[in-house]
């Protein structure tokens, strides 16, 4: 898929054209069409084939031929326009978290600088300070940035990845050679980046499945092709290896290669003090192979449970399975709805009918419709009356529906102040209420935290979502102290969210499991705007599991009813 490069390019254009202080109109539909493309599942090469670019909200006939001038050429002319005379050092520049065309612009006009290491040595000077704009704060915001930068240069999310791996796996095992396949490595983990992509496989011909792995579509570069191991470039920028292994060593191959690496190393130890020796060819006991056919083989002879592989990242989970009290995880099939998603009322794509139609399609038994509130103006928020509006037509499609319920809610603006955008005489018509925070980002850390306390203090706010504002690839999120909104949230009976959305998933892990152990539950959304981006639910699962929850611990696991009943709950004590 090319979504990704072409985004970026738009991107880039939107920020030469800011860097030289043009027209913020045509700006704004530059970054319009980036997030758009970037957000999108489609194929834009297979929309563009089938002449149906414009349909993408946001590209009209212009942005449409500039993708296809690109997807022919590998040229964009608009790209070569705008970046004349910019260096392209300049333009990466900006890429960078907290340095976006305006922070550049100054930094240049001030201090001459054109890259990153001109900036990271006008920090290190201590040039920065003083400078308009740059207090302490904003200083330390360019040095995480960079950080974020770096390592994200190096990695792509899991949201890219997965379903890239999805599509090998399905094409590999059409070749009738493949007797097994699956992935390996930080994909098969769930870890919210991967670095690059292993697959695992055993079959009848290893030279001849590797050829068709290194020969088939989205390949760039071929880096090696043998008779046991294939390693490409993917046009996503990302590295994947093929490594097809005898039948009786798959199962410690598998364990070997999922890791992680610090899991590896301890199971390694605890081997070695049982006096066996474990490697990705099997357990041995001096010469004598004990296993190696099933990755349960390792685990078993070692006298422990097999451990799913989201947990193995030596967080606990060896000592938990030797003493067999691992979680049972949440797995997909116990999910029985979506909890927040947004239709065209406010910023979404698609009517609720759709939304709803395709949430039915993936067995869910609910979905929340829960749109944005009045002061968030970029997304189209509803105001009090068409809020009002928007339930009654909800009722009205409820009526339809059998066996599936459209749940009425609101993604209420916690405002700067702690108050929320809709009063408590509108949020009680509601059957659930989410509250987040998308303004005051940078206000300080106790500050930021009272005004999410309050909100879960509001008895009628069921979910806070995106609770730490993080996006992976961009902002660090704000400074909110997560422990003390967990404590309110589980003295009120508020959940958090994992929110599935690619570059957000937040909660991250490590945050589940502490929210686990302090009580609070935890909701697993997609926020989709599209009904293609409901997949994600498989990515927050993920997260789930990599942070030992298990099905009580996650509300969209429950029955309509327990649902209705943990949210009214909250208005009774409340
Ligand atoms: P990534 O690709 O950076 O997202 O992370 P992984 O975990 O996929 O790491 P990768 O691709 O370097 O290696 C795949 C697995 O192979 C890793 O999780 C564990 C295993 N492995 C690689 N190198 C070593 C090593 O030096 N020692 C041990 N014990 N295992 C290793
Ligand atoms: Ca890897
Ligand atoms: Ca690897
Ligand atoms: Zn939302």
């Amino acid at each position: 898929m090319k979504n990704h490069e072409v985004a970026l390019l738009f991107g880039k254009i939107a920020d030469v054209l800011e860097l030289k202080g043009e027209n913020t109109f045509r700006i704004n539909s530059y970054r319009k069409a980036a997030r758009v493309i970037e957000d999108l599942t489609e194929d834009i090469e297979v929309l563009a084939r089938e002449d149906k670019l414009t349909n993408i909200p946001g590209v009209g006939k212009g942005t449409a031929d500039k993708i296809v001038e690109y997807l022919n050429t590998g040229k964009m002319s608009k790209y070569e326009e705008a970046t004349k005379g910019i260096s392209e050092e300049t333009v990466e520049l900006m890429q960078i978290p907290g340095l976006g065309p305006k922070t550049v612009a100054m930094l240049h006009k001030e201090l001459g600088i054109i890259n990153l290491s001109d900036v990271e040595n006008a920090i290190h000077a201590g040039k920065l300070k003083g400078l308009f704009g740059m207090g302490e704060k904003k200083i330390e915001n360019i040095i995480k940035g960079i950080e974020l930068y770096k390592t994200s240069q190096q990695r792509i999310s899991i949201g890219m990845a997965y379903p890239v791996v999805m599509r090998i796996i399905e094409r590999l095992k059409k070749n009738p050679k493949v007797k097994e396949i699956q992935a390996a490595g930080s994909l098969r983990r769930m870890k919210e980046t991967v670095g690059d992509i292993d697959i695992l496989a055993t079959g009848s011909d290893g030279a001849e499945i590797i050829k068709s792995f290194v020969a088939m579509p989205g390949v760039t570069l071929i880096l090696a092709s043998g008779s046991t191991k294939g390693s490409v470039r993917l046009e996503e920028g990302v590295q994947a290896d093929l490594r097809v292994v005898n039948e009786d060593e798959y199962g410690s191959a598998l364990q070997y290669f999922t890791g992680s690496k610090e899991h590896n190393v301890h199971l390694r130890e605890l081997a070695k003090k049982k006096g066996y020796k474990i490697s990705e060819y099997g357990i041995f006991e001096g010469e004598k192979k004990l296993g190696g056919r099933y990755e349960s083989d390792i685990y078993k002879k070692l006298g422990m449970d097999w451990i799913p592989p989201e947990l193995r990242e030596n967080r606990g989970e060896l000592e938990a399975a030797i003493e067999k009290r691992l979680p049972k995880l949440i797995e997909y099939s116990d999910i029985k709805g979506d909890l927040h998603n947004h239709s065209d009322w406010s910023d979404g794509n698609c009517t609720f009918e759709e939304m709803a139609e395709h949430a039915v399609k993936r067995g869910y038994k609910y979905m929340v419709v829960s749109d944005h509130s009045k002061s968030l103006h970029v997304a189209n928020g509803l105001t009090d009356d068409r809020l009002l509006k928007e339930i009654e037509e909800i009722d009205k499609l409820n009526e339809k529906l059998k066996g599936f319920a459209l749940l009425k809610a609101s993604e209420v603006d916690i405002k700067t102040d702690g108050t929320l955008d809709f009063s408590n005489k509108i949020l009680e018509k509601l059957d659930i209420v989410i509250a987040s925070i998308h303004s005051g980002f940078k206000q300080e850390k106790e500050k930021i935290t009272k005004r999410m306390i309050d909100a879960i203090h509001n008895p009628y706010v069921n979910i806070i979502a995106h609770p730490t504002g993080r996006l992976i690839s961009k902002r660090v999120g704000y400074d909110v102290d997560i422990e003390k909104v967990m404590e309110a949230c589980a003295e009120t009976g508020t959940a958090l969210e994992i929110n599935c959305y690619y570059d957000r998933l937040d909660l991250n892990d490590v945050y589940c499991k502490k929210a686990k152990e302090m009580g609070v539950k935890i909701a697993i959304s997609t926020d989709s705007h599209y009904v293609d981006q409901m997949w994600m639910m498989e990515l927050g699962v993920g997260i789930a599991r990599r942070g030992w929850l298990e099905p009580q611990d996650v509300i969209n696991t429950y029955s309509l009813d327990k649902l209705m009943a943990f949210c009214r709950k909250k208005r009774k004590k409340g």
